[in-house]
């Protein structure tokens, strides 16, 4: 298929030797969160304390999940402030070596994109999908949301935000967000789901906010899925460069049958300036303000107002982080169209159906 290629061929090819030598250079004193880490993993070292310098020799998956777990304990200006430099075994430090040192942040930000490439290339994304149900009667699938995750050869699951942040460092936001919507059609046929999909999509990745989108609608044609189904979830989360550019871009979607969502509102800043440039077909109200919205009366008028605020737009709400009986009694009352949350079902694949929930929503 075309867009495999696509993704592969943006992959560089490398290839190391198996066993290399790494030091780093600590600024001040080696960093506590480091060398307990270093013990707790039983990764050998050699430590010089004058120069504040650890050295290690591994072989490369070891040094690998070494700086990936490091990435998980430094903050960025820690990894930043520290210096490394990987050698060739046996090889002795030279003087000239020292033009090679480089941060520990660089080498963790290039094994994290080695290892989403890594991920990518071998396929390990999978789709979890949320129910989404109609206000007025809950037992009513209206659609899913589609949710990425990562899977290991060991079935660990991965978290979207975990590969969002290796992506965002690596530079691969588009690679990652495209092979998760392609994952996403595919899982969609898997378990035979025929609702809408909501398809989340990010539009400050890359120089082309449309570049995804455009592939995954060209493997929605491919496919044969109704244009219809599909909404695509607009996160506000990150601002938008060229707002006027990306209306114009959205037209060209809508004339072929797709709608939009704008993502956690409530959760943003620009999210009402939004509503009026990008005129969404839903809103998602953000789980911060649904979240105990029956109790806390600031909650409660906002969540009024942004559902009246739809209607008054003629745009459908969806209130997002539903978890309590008391939460969808109160959006019910207020006249939301959708809700979605752990209520009525968790992401999951396949996901649940909620005609299995009627004696929880009813009773
Ligand atoms: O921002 P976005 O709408 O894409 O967020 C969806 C995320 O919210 C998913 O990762 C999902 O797991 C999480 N989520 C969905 N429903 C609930 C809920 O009822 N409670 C909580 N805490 N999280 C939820
Ligand atoms: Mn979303």
């Amino acid at each position: 298929m075309s867009l495999d290629r696509h993704l592969i061929g943006t992959v560089p090819q490398t290839r190391e030797a198996a066993v290399l030598q790494l030091y780093l250079w600590f600024p001040i004193v080696i960093d506590r969160a480091v060398v307990p880490f270093l013990d707790q993993e039983g990764i050998p070292f050699e430590r010089s304390m004058a120069e504040n310098r650890l050295r290690f020799e591994l072989p490369e998956p070891q040094l690998a999940r070494m700086l990936l777990g490091l990435g998980d304990r430094l903050s960025v200006e820690e990894s930043m402030a520290i210096k490394a430099l990987r050698l060739p075994p046996e090889r002795q430090l030279a003087v000239s070596d020292l033009s090679k040192v480089t941060s520990l942040r660089e080498l963790i930000v290039l094994y994290r994109s080695r290892w989403l490439q890594n991920l990518l290339i071998k396929r390990q994304l999978t789709t979890h999908f949320q129910p989404i149900v109609h206000a007025a009667d809950p037992t009513r699938l209206y659609g899913h949301e589609a949710l990425m995750r990562g899977v290991t050869e060991d079935s660990t699951i991965i978290p979207p935000l975990r590969l969002l942040a290796f992506a965002r460092d690596a530079q691969m936001l588009v690679q990652l967000n495209q092979a998760a919507q392609q994952a996403a059609l595919m899982d969609l046929g898997r378990h035979g789901l025929k609702h809408q999909v909501f398809i989340n999509f990010n539009p400050s990745e890359g120089d082309d906010p449309f570049l995804s989108l455009h592939m995954t609608c060209r493997m929605i044609d491919e496919l044969k899925l109704d244009a219809r189904r599909f909404v695509f979830e607009i996160s506000e989360l990150d601002p938008i460069a060229d707002v006027e550019a990306f209306r114009e871009l959205m037209l060209g979607f809508r004339q072929a049958g797709y709608r939009f969502a704008l993502d956690d509102v409530g959760a943003g800043y620009a999210s009402l300036n939004l509503l009026h440039q990008l005129q969404p077909e839903f809103i998602k109200i953000d789980m911060g303000i649904v979240r105990g919205v029956h109790q806390d009366a600031h909650k409660a008028a906002i969540a009024r107002h942004l559902i009246g605020l739809a209607q008054d737009l003629g745009i459908q709400a969806i209130a997002e982080g539903v978890e309590c009986r008391e939460e969808l009694a109160w959006l019910q009352a207020v006249g939301v169209d959708f809700i979605q949350g752990f209520l009525i079902g968790r992401p999951a694949a396949p996901p649940a159906d909620p005609r299995d929930m009627q004696p929880v929503l009813i009773a």
